[in-house]
């Protein structure tokens, strides 16, 4: 599932590209608030606003009932037992694949790998792909936009293979530059790995335009879709891109579980990762024969329980529709944005083209710590730090920012509050 539409061209969007010109469906964020338990709390004795969406989302009735009840009802292990429980299980675990593979537009539920979530991915890709393609003096290329995790286990890998990292560099206004990229993507390189959102700064990426330059000198792409996912959905299969990496818990699912989708030829060509129960076929001590997709990289007991409540997520998702949570979203940020700019000592870190989900700041010289304990005290949860993206605070000449995150549950009246909370902020510290 992708929130791209279809242009009138008949081009497929990905991302990046222009808003469709269409009325945005209606889309009833107060009622949806109400599926969300946790959301009915008061924080500090006020009614508590998050905006902490980024790092994690709530849950909805729906997941969480879904959890309980494989617990509750159908709870064994999986391609194992001959019993019936354990034939219910391994239907269900196999549905949600299949679930899966349907909302990221993966043509077969094989190439969906299940994991622990876009770090695991990101590793599982490095650890075996990686190091079977990349050698001495060969090049990754990452760019400054990044999480740590899609820079450490490429780091990782370079150090191992004595190959060499590289970085597609970022604008003031915290786009990526696409002429540097064009002059990184060399005849050495061997992958690149690229973010779909900017967990920090909220950047589009225009990845139909990325994949499109990297592809034109063969080489394969990794999508970190871990804020991109939520927000704009995904099409594997139109992407273009080699793999794609999310977590269910920034989709409104469970932590413990994500996904890896590759294309199924560097699936059956990459060797196994992890060793152990359920990616064999057999074992002698002399030689093990490694079993099909997806089971030759899903050793040992997987997370049954998420796997499930991801796809009730999904089905959550889908339910309310994704362009509609995203169109939404849209009016949120836009808010937001206007808000902020408009807030006497406040400065927006990061003015991207293209923004989904995030908005980073700074209140005058007030540390973004104090700002995030300030918030809280008024109900209002942020993040504040370097948000996993040392380098790319680095490359804008910051320790840290505070940083709102929006979804789907989000409403106006909660920028609202995010705004009287940075003018007590100011009033504190003035
Ligand atoms: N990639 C991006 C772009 C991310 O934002 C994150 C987590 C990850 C990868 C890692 O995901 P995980 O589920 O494996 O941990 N980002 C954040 C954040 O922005 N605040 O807390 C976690």
């Amino acid at each position: 599932m992708s929130v791209s539409g279809t242009s009138a061209a008949g081009e497929k969007r990905l991302s990046g590209a222009a808003p469709a010109r269409r009325p945005a469906p209606a889309f009833d964020a107060a009622r949806a608030r109400e599926d969300f338990p946790i959301l009915r709390q008061r924080v500090h004795g006020r009614p508590l606003v998050y905006l902490d969406n980024a790092a994690t989302t709530q849950k909805p009735r729906a997941v969480i009932d879904a959890i309980s009840r494989y617990y509750e009802e159908d709870n064994a292990n999986v391609h194992r037992g001959v019993h019936l429980l354990s034939e219910r299980a391994t239907r269900r675990h196999d549905e949600a694949r299949k679930r899966v593979a349907r909302f990221i537009g993966a043509p077969d539920p094989r190439e969906v790998i299940f994991v622990r979530g876009t770090t695991e991915a990101v590793n599982l890709v490095a650890q075996t792909f990686g190091r079977t393609r990349v050698g001495a003096g060969d090049e990754v290329l990452v760019t400054e936009l990044e999480h740590h995790s899609n820079i450490v286990p490429w780091q990782m890998l370079c150090h191992e293979k004595g190959a060499r990292l590289r970085v597609v560099p970022v604008t003031d206004a915290g786009d990526l530059d696409l002429d540097a990229l064009e002059a990184l993507l060399g005849p050495r390189t061997r992958l690149l790995a690229v973010t779909q959102v900017s967990n920090a700064l909220g950047t589009v990426n225009p990845l139909p335009e990325i994949i499109a330059r990297a592809k034109a000198r063969g080489v394969p792409v990794l999508v970190d879709g871990a804020q991109g996912a939520p927000h704009l959905g995904f099409d594997a299969a139109a992407s273009g891109a080699d793999f794609y990496a999310f977590s269910g818990h920034k989709l409104y699912g469970p932590t413990g579980v994500g996904v890896l989708w590759g294309r199924r030829e560097h699936l059956e060509a990459m060797p196994p990762w992890q060793g152990g129960g359920d990616m064999i076929l057999s074992v002698t001590f002399e030689k093990t024969i490694y079993n099909a997709l997806p089971h030759k990289f899903e050793a040992g007991t997987p997370d049954i329980a998420g796997a499930i409540g991801l796809a009730a997520a999904i089905d959550y998702v889908d339910g309310l529709g994704l362009e509609a949570i995203a169109a939404h979203e849209r009016e949120l940020l836009a808010l937001a944005v206007d808000a902020l700019e408009a807030e006497e000592g406040v400065r927006l870190v990061g003015t991207p083209r293209e923004r989904a989900g995030v908005v980073s700041f700074l209140v005058g010289d007030v540390h973004p710590h104090d700002v995030g304990t300030v918030l809280d005290r008024h109900g209002v949860a942020v993040r504040a730090g370097h948000h996993c993206a040392q380098p790319l605070m680095q490359r804008l000449g910051l320790a840290a920012t505070a940083r709102a995150s929006f979804g789907l549950y989000n409403t106006p009246e909660d920028v609202d509050a995010l705004v009287r909370g940075i003018r007590a902020v100011r009033e504190m510290f003035a």
